[in-house]
């Protein structure tokens, strides 16, 4: 049965958010020590509620160059492409990473890092890249029986501004989210998850990690990498993602604290988005469609928000003191655009408390008045996507904290 949907702002019931500032045993957080001890606390919620765990254990990694090109892009950048191996061999589940860099470059740089919907092959037109052999979801352009074709190059070109990124002093990789985990209910017995597998078990616990979780870990396993590539700086990788790869950028840099900055684009339920809000997408919605997504301890919350001990504005919060910032389409209602906006606003206590005043997000603001401050809001008119208009904000929040906090 399908699930009815309000898109009326009249309609949201009351609510009370699960206070940021207060410790498990009721002690008020009133300064970075005590946030710590918080922080602590609203990470191991999301981990057994939400999204699921990830596992305690380094995977054994490694990689393979397999292309290292000057002079890509027309003599803009240098195209490298390197599969990481999550255990021993190369015969188990890797990831194709896709690395642009300035071809200008003096000394490692900062650079974009997001996963992608379509394949790395799918971002650019470069006829270089490697065409993925991994699974596709049916639909997009040039996919045959789950399968891309040559007819998939640069499909999604429109959503990554690789030429303005590196004309900006960017680099920008990225990662093809199936390479993870493919994103179907299989039970998860292919991607990442039965690397991990306790001997006998065939599927993770109920608070142990779903898609959203290995999408998310696959993130740090890049930056894992970057440590070890001279040309990137890996103490300037902002971590950009749009929708459900929005989700997991939220939860991997919520986690993994080495990422600088972290951008949400229309991340919607489960991403930037107050689910007791219950406006456009719900979580009864979320995990009726996509069950693989989060943790099975949180289908307890279908239609039951209320009891979540959590709300996402903690989950952005996660995020402080580092820049965030989170990016919502005026049409596209499912996400939820204002409860975007309203769980950024309330992370600024918590930015507060930790010594940022650059905080000059207030009311929600019109359509294409972005607010830049430590954290950074903007709504575009459109649908749904990634578009030009959110990469030029992108680059400008980048250059303000890259720019001036770092050097
Ligand atoms: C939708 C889903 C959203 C969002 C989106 C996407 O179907 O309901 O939560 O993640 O997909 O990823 O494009």
């Amino acid at each position: 049965m399908d699930l009815p949907v309000n898109y009326d702002e009249a309609q949201v019931p009351a609510y009370v958010l699960p206070n940021l500032l207060r410790l498990d045993d009721g002690a008020p957080v009133d300064d970075a020590t005590a946030w710590r001890r918080r922080r602590a606390e609203i990470v191991d919620l999301f981990a057994d509620q939400v999204y699921g765990r990830l596992p305690a254990d380094a995977p054994y990694l490694h990689w393979r160059v397999t292309d290292h090109t000057d002079g890509a892009l027309n003599g803009l950048a240098t195209r490298r492409q390197v599969t990481v191996y999550f255990n021993e061999g190369e015969g188990g589940p890797h990831m194709d990473l896709l690395l642009y860099l300035p071809a200008d470059r003096q000394g490692p740089v900062p650079i974009f890092l997001g996963l992608n919907f379509q394949g790395n092959h799918a971002i650019h037109a470069d006829p270089a890249i490697h065409l993925s052999t991994a699974w596709m979801r049916e639909g997009g352009t040039g996919v045959v029986d789950h399968q891309a074709t040559e007819a998939a190059r640069g499909a999604a070109s429109s959503r990554w501004a690789v030429e303005t990124i590196l004309g900006r002093g960017y680099g920008l990789a990225t990662i093809y989210y199936g390479d993870l985990d493919p994103d179907f209910d299989d039970g998860f017995q292919n991607g990442v998850h039965p690397l991990f597998y306790a001997k006998g078990q065939t599927c993770p616990g109920a608070g142990e990690w779903g898609a959203i979780g290995a999408w998310a870990w696959g993130l740090s396993r890049a930056l894992d990498y970057f440590a070890h590539d001279n040309d990137v700086d890996a103490t300037r990788v902002a971590l950009m993602g749009h929708s459900r790869l929005g989700k997991a950028a939220l939860w991997a840099g919520a986690l993994d604290e080495r990422f600088a900055l972290v951008i949400s684009n229309d991340s919607g339920c489960g991403g930037a988005a107050i689910s007791r809000r219950r406006f456009g997408e719900t979580v009864g919605h979320i995990n009726t469609r996509f069950p693989h997504w989060f943790c099975t301890n949180f289908h307890q919350y279908n239609g039951n928000e209320d009891a979540l001990p959590v709300d996402q504005h903690m989950l952005l919060a996660l995020i402080a003191p580092r820049p965030l910032y989170v990016a919502s389409a005026a049409e596209d209602l499912w996400a939820d655009p204002r409860g975007e906006f309203l769980a950024l606003h309330h992370t600024q206590p918590v930015y507060r408390l930790l010594g940022h005043t650059d905080l000059p997000l207030r009311d929600m603001p019109a359509i294409e008045e972005p607010v830049h401050g430590v954290v950074g809001y903007h709504i575009r008119h459109g649908k749904h996507d990634v578009t030009a208009y959110d990469w030029g904000q992108y680059l400008d929040f980048a250059d303000k904290h890259f720019y001036t906090t770092f050097l």
